[in-house]
């Protein structure tokens, strides 16, 4: 089992994770987890606090000799902003914030330290322990990639079975981490007109792996299906309201043959045997298990729920109607969002893998791995040369 959790207040010490179920043996890259964590600072639409933070991995036990050791891995980002102790309560709750469930729950009228746990600055420990993990699956062949493709109301056009290398340079043009130059520019003036109206907008964003071997979840039993995972791991995300696998809400609306994605047999045996798709609709999963095809993922994030102009509420101490309290905040968090919803990927994909094919240490992974492949290259070769289709996705 790989687990991993998480502790710290957003504005306390730090954040802090621990990673149980890590091989011994795995080299830790930290200057490319502290990349990972830029890019979750990274995107137009950020507030002031993403200035004063400089997200760093700290690595504090479980590695020696920058190898894993086999022991839990704790690790420690450390905050700026570290002014919890003078911060004023908060007693108006913002709709849609944690404030006022939370207030409920913990029998109090101030959302200070409820906000404090709630605030996606935790998220930032994912994003460490997702580029961990990556770094095990990458080893494995294992790639994953997000992006941004809509902002409020502006969808981008973006292919999501397109090369994750051609994926990831447009990327890399745009500050709203959306592969559409267009569609960026538009987004960023729907983020400057939320802003200028002292309000706030959400967006969907898409994350895939390439190279995940076929068998990874199971339909053996419900909280094992690998989608009901992924879902569950994604809708954790602060904000995040939906989430759809391949085709999503639109497979609803077509007639079964426009769904499934037909079985081929390829010209030669590929890295998991020769079995191909004439398509990528499932997004990569069928009865909750993997089925060597791309993993497409989607999600969708609300508006940030601090608002400038804020909505009505009331006052928890004075027990009057009030204005939502206003603290500093994004206007748009979805690229940050989409680093988050990568992580969780890799983070619900690393736990299957080492369920599948764990060990003690990388060793011992590596050659469970190889004698699976070998086995699936085996029974799953192809005979004749199959009449493929073209492929699509949509
Ligand atoms: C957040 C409020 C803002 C965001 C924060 C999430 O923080 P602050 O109240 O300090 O201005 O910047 O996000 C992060 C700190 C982060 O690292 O992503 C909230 O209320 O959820």
């Amino acid at each position: 089992m790989l687990t991993f959790r998480s502790a710290g207040e957003s504005h306390g010490s730090a954040i802090f994770g621990l990673i149980e179920g890590l091989p011994a043996g795995l080299s830790i890259d930290v200057a490319a987890v502290d990349l990972e964590l830029e890019r979750r600072q990274a995107g137009f639409g950020r507030g002031a606090r993403m200035k004063i933070e400089r997200d760093r991995l700290s690595i504090r036990a479980g590695v020696v000799h920058g190898k894993t050791s086999g022991a839990p891995l704790l690790f420690e980002i450390a905050n700026r902003d570290t002014a919890l102790s003078a911060m004023a309560p908060l007693h108006r709750p913002r709709p849609g914030h944690a404030d006022l469930a939370g207030a409920l729950k913990y029998l109090t009228d101030d959302a200070r330290p409820v906000l404090e746990r709630a605030s996606a600055r935790e998220t930032c420990a994912r994003v460490a322990a997702g580029a961990i993990v990556g770094q095990l699956l990458e080893r494995f062949g294992v790639k994953t990639f997000s992006f941004v493709d809509a902002i409020g109301g502006i969808a981008a056009d973006v292919d999501p079975s397109a090369p994750i290398a051609r994926l990831r340079r447009a990327r890399g043009r745009s500050d709203l981490a959306c592969p559409d130059a267009a569609a960026s520019r538009r987004m960023r003036a729907e983020i400057v007109d939320a802003a200028r109206a002292g309000d706030s907008v959400g967006g969907t964003f898409v994350v895939v792996a390439d190279g995940v071997p076929p068998g990874l979840g199971s339909c053996g039993q419900w909280d094992e299906r690998l989608d009901g995972l992924l879902a569950r791991a994604i809708v954790s995300i602060p904000a995040i309201k939906g989430v759809e696998i391949g085709l999503g809400f639109e497979a609803a609306r077509r007639r079964g043959a426009a769904v499934h994605d037909e079985i081929f047999w390829a010209g030669r045996t590929g890295r998991f045997g020769g079995v191909v798709r004439g398509s990528d609709r499932a997004g990569g999963l069928e009865g909750g298990i993997t089925n060597g095809e791309r993993l497409v993922v989607r999600a969708a994030m609300k508006p940030i729920s601090t608002l400038r102009r804020p909505l009505r509420s009331i006052d928890l101490r004075r027990r009057s109607a009030a204005s939502a309290a206003f603290e500093r905040a994004d206007v748009c968090a979805v690229p940050a969002a989409s680093v988050v919803g990568e992580a969780m990927v890799r983070l619900t994909l690393g736990s299957a893998f080492v369920s599948k094919f764990g060990g003690d240490s990388l060793t011992e992974i590596e050659a469970n791995f190889a004698s699976w492949r070998a086995e699936v290259r085996r029974r799953f070769a192809p005979r004749e040369r199959s009449g493929r289709t073209a492929r699509s996705h949509r």
